[in-house]
């Protein structure tokens, strides 16, 4: 669990990308795909030759729904259950995948952010990203 340093830190950080979410997201995605080619089997639509529309359509999604974990930090779970089971039941990502998600997002935070994208601030949201990721991967068994 976050303690309250860590909220803090974690909703500084969703201020500045507040807003922002497709620029964001679509950045995200090509960073993952680009740095990770193996992901892009999973965006038949997306992967292949990404295209800036549909990439700022999806990294759009994507951001949105971290959003609602920012706003439900208490409730992840609930507040993600939908979104784990299309993850889980429908998608079937490979759970190895949201590492590398996670990574990228911090790159992406550390490119846009620079400075005021601080160590702490770092731990916070890899911390929050994790926390994330495993209510996204834990209805897989
Ligand atoms: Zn995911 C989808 C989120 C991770 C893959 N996603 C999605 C969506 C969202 C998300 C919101 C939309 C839904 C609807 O529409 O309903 N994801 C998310 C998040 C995360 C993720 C938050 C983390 C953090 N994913 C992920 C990964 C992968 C993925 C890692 C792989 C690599 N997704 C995906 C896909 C899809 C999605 C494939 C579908 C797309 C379309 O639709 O086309």
């Amino acid at each position: 669990m976050l303690s309250a340093q860590e909220r803090a830190r974690v909703m500084q950080v969703w201020d500045l990308i507040a807003g922002h979410e497709a620029q964001f997201g679509a950045e995200l995605l090509l960073r993952l795909f680009t740095v990770y080619p193996s992901t892009k089997t999973y965006f038949p639509n997306l992967g292949a030759c990404p295209d800036r529309v549909q990439l700022l359509s999806h990294g759009q999604r994507m951001l949105e729904a971290v959003g609602v974990a920012v706003q439900h930090l208490d409730h992840l779970r609930a507040a993600l259950s939908p979104l784990a089971d299309l993850h889980a039941q429908v998608l079937r990502v490979d759970p190895t995948n949201f590492p590398l998600l996670i990574q990228c997002f911090q790159v992406v935070l550390a490119a846009h952010l620079q400075d005021e994208f601080t160590v702490e601030m770092q731990a916070a949201w890899d911390k929050f990203l994790t926390g994330v990721a495993v209510v996204l991967t834990e209805k897989y068994r």
